[in-house]
């Protein structure tokens, strides 16, 4: 079977949260070689955004993306060897912390990210998701992080990432680490705007941008005083 077959299959399949299909597609992905990656990309995902449509307009509901989602999470199961299979060997001694912001527990594209940036060689540690701003900082200082990464998947939720920004800020801390960002509603513009150190749209992009921020070394950048907001304290 062709790959773009397969990938229409894996789609399909989180469309119709069909365990079976999506475990055949599976092991078609890792039967033909295919990359995992691109699989997760140009199917999964693919299906994912479907299902995120129809339920903006209200052609699906709740329970549908609960199952599109438990199907995805199957299929990332019998994807995860297969990526880690491919991990490399840590590149550089930089700590990646993660997490998708308060409020906020899409976990999916997190996941990933996470598993994309390990398999790059990279240290990572997941905090999980509705993680509140003074976590990731505390988090971040406890593990001796080098970057914080932070998920959003939400309109509602994105402010959660300028706000860690911000507790970074307001404790002096700015300078120490770089802030990625990334999700389905977030880009580049946001990125400056909140004065993130980058943004990254998927999770292959992600990988690029930690290597590029930690070749960069530890000099961090200026801190961002046009966005020092002292004004609105940030909610914890
Ligand atoms: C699956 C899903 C759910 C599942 C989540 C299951 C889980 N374990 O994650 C469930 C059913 C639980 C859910 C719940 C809700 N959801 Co929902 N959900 C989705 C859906 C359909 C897909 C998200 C997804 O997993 N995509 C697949 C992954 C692979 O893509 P991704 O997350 O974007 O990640 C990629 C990139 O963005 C990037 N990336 C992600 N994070 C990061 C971080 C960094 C640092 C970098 C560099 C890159 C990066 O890399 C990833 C891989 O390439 C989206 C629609 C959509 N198209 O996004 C709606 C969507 C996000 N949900 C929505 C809503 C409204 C909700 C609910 C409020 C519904 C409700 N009424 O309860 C709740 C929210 C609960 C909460 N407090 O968080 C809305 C949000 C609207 C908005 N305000 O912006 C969306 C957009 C649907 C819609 N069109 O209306 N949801």
């Amino acid at each position: 079977m062709i790959k773009e077959e397969i990938f229409d299959r894996l789609s399909l399949s989180i469309v119709k949260a069909d365990m079976e299909t999506a475990k055949e597609a599976a092991q078609e992905v890792i039967q033909g070689k295919v990359d995992p990656i691109e699989a997760i990309d140009k199917g999964l995902s693919k299906g994912m955004d479907i299902m995120g449509e129809r339920f903006s307009k209200m052609e699906a509901f709740l329970p549908e993306l609960i199952m599109a989602a438990q199907t995805f999470d199957m299929v990332m199961e019998i994807l995860e060897p297969e990526i880690a299979a491919q991990k490399r060997k840590v590149i550089k001694a930089g700590t990646i912390l993660i997490g998708t912001v308060k409020g906020d527990v899409h976990s999916i594209g997190k996941n990933i990210v996470t598993t994309v940036l390990k398999t790059g060689g990279l240290d990572v540690h997941d905090l999980g998701v509705d993680v509140s701003p003074l976590a990731f900082v505390e988090a971040a200082q406890k593990n001796r992080a080098d970057i914080i990464a932070l998920s959003s998947l939400m309109t509602t939720t994105m402010p959660g990432q300028r706000e860690v920004i911000e507790v970074l800020e307001e404790m002096g801390l700015r300078n120490r680490y770089r802030v990625i960002i990334g999700g389905g509603p977030v880009n580049q513009q946001w990125a400056e705007q909140i004065g993130a150190d980058g943004y990254g749209e998927t999770a292959a992009e992600a990988v690029l941008l930690a290597r590029k921020l930690l070749t960069e070394g530890k000099n961090n950048p200026e801190p961002h005083p046009e966005h020092l907001r002292k004004n609105i304290g940030p909610t914890l």
